[in-house]
């Protein structure tokens, strides 16, 4: 039997120690750079995270060997921590360096949609109402238009009170629009002026997912109250969508998620959002009525009744839910008409009118 001198083993482990640093031995707390809320994700709730810690100008340790690679790292614990949460402040130093700058807040843009082990779910949440809402340049796009979606954070009967930052998601149907064409925005409006007072993110990666995700929070987290557009988005309905799943009209839905809205103290203010839709028109022109702009239906949303006024009289109402199903019927002998929906769940609504063999389609938001 071989005996292996002991000096020798110390020299191997000097030489092993050298290959192979201590860093990647972190076990619990970790830093993954990048993931400054630590849910095991990179995404725009860590930029609202960051300007918060950017804002508290905090100091802390530095992280030893710290590197922006994604991998977890060991790092002493802050004097600090997010209000109301176990999350220290060391999470937020995206480089190690000890303190929060613009750095932190910009550079872990490398890491987005990066994953760990510890991922168990993203933050903010799904809560239908009135906060969200989405209003287009065209809510009928035939094949090939370009859709403009205005993102609207309250509204004058809704006013939104004491608010500093803001993220969501909306998730794009990429089988209907085409996926290399999407612009997003976040304009800021009634929450501020990007890059003088509002830090903004708007961002969309069409090879990693089918989703853009925009943030935005106000650089001295001071709460702000108001209402109005503050984001958008346009799309562009793809070209060859014939024999498409319906005879005339195809819904192109966008949904809400991951909605995460903060007051004082980081304190969730638990923004509601309405999930939106827009139909396709692939029906032939001939079928539709020419003076469809016409015809007005308020008031627009409405909780129970529906006035409906028309240049012509209109034979016949149909209701479809936001995603193109059937909802009920009514015949209308009348230009002037009043119909009551109080039966029907919150949410949008398309209502198609019928004059003689020719339709319009309009659509409406049924509120609580
Ligand atoms: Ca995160
Ligand atoms: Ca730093």
């Amino acid at each position: 039997m071989k005996i292996i001198n002991p000096k020798k083993m110390m020299l191997m482990g000097i030489f092993l120690f050298y290959i192979f640093p201590l860093r990647s031995q972190c076990v619990t707390d970790c830093v993954w750079p990048g993931d400054a809320n630590r849910n095991g994700i990179v995404n725009h709730i860590d930029f609202i995270f960051a300007v918060y810690a950017q804002n508290t100008l905090t100091i802390g340790p530095i992280r030893p060997n710290a590197s922006t690679d994604w991998e977890a790292q060991s790092c002493d614990d802050w004097s600090t921590f997010f209000p109301n949460t176990d999350i220290n402040f060391k999470h937020a130093d995206f480089d190690g360096d000890g303190d929060i700058e613009g750095d932190d807040v910009y550079w872990p843009e490398n890491n987005y949609n990066f994953r760990n082990d510890t991922f168990n779910g993203e933050w903010g949440n799904t809560l239908l109402g009135e906060d969200l809402f989405l209003t287009y340049n065209n809510e009928n796009p035939q094949p090939g238009d370009t859709v403009i979606a205005t993102i609207h954070l309250g509204s004058a009967t809704n006013v939104i009170e004491d608010i500093w930052a803001i993220g969501f998601t909306i998730e794009l149907d990429t089988a209907l629009i085409d996926k290399f064409d999407v612009y997003p925005n976040f304009f800021g409006g009634w929450l501020g002026t990007p890059n003088v007072d509002l830090g903004t993110r708007a961002k969309y990666t069409p090879l990693a997912s089918d989703q853009i995700d925009f943030a935005g929070a106000r650089f001295a987290v001071d709460p702000v109250s108001g209402f109005g557009p503050i984001a958008e988005f346009s799309v562009v309905v793809i070209d060859n969508i014939s024999g498409f799943r319906s005879p005339t009209n195809i819904p192109l839905p966008f949904t809400f998620r991951n909605v995460y809205g903060l007051g004082e103290s980081m304190h969730d203010l638990l923004i509601t959002a309405m999930p939106d839709t827009v139909l396709i028109d692939i029906s032939t022109s001939t079928h539709q009525i020419d003076y469809g702009d016409e015809i007005s239906l308020y008031p627009n949303p409405t909780k129970d009744q529906l006035y409906i006024d028309s240049p012509t009289p209109i034979d016949k109402i149909e209701i479809y839910n936001s995603i193109g199903q059937f909802v009920d019927r009514k015949r209308v002998f009348d230009s002037r008409h009043v119909i009551d929906l109080d039966y029907l769940n919150t949410g949008i609504y398309f209502i198609r009118l019928w004059i003689e063999d020719k339709f319009v389609t309009k659509k409406i938001r049924i509120k609580d």
